[in-house]
């Protein structure tokens, strides 16, 4: 294939994506998040080291965790976003760039490369939406030995 082939198929690709989200984001499948809630990193803290493998604590306020599947108002399972450069997009289900922790757990062990990471949390739905608004963690960086 020539590099202008590669191109207009890359091109088209891109159109198909945008359209598909396009319809998905007219369904917007986040529900609502109760006031005052928030979700936030209990452990590591922000600036700490840690070696490579480590747990990350979940902490959450002002509503429950309930496994993924289980629709049931003011709840939600903790998402791990690792380096993310965004949050995830708005009435969506969060994909596999993100950690689901869709048995309800409220903390893991990650294993990571030295150097510096963050972290953020971010609760969704049964549907693995974010809530409306979403209740999202500080971001938290840490530096892995
Ligand atoms: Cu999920």
């Amino acid at each position: 294939m020539t590099n202008s082939a590669i191109l207009i198929r890359v091109f088209a690709i891109c159109i198909v994506l945008i359209l598909l989200r396009g319809l998905a984001n007219a369904q917007d499948l986040s529900t609502p998040s109760a006031d005052g809630s928030s979700v936030y990193i209990v452990s590591p803290k922000d600036g700490e080291t840690v070696g490579k493998t480590f747990t990350v604590i979940f902490g959450l306020k002002g509503m429950g965790v309930a496994p993924a599947g289980v629709e049931k108002e003011h709840t939600g399972h903790h998402h791990l976003l690792v380096d993310a450069d965004a949050l995830p997009a708005p009435g969506l289900p969060m994909g596999a760039d993100v950690m689901h922790f869709g048995k309800g757990q409220t903390e893991t062990s990650i294993t990571l490369e030295p150097g510096k990471h963050t972290l953020q949390l971010v609760l969704g739905n049964h549907l693995h939406v974010p809530h409306n608004p979403p209740v999202t963690s500080e971001v938290v960086t840490i530096t892995v030995e």
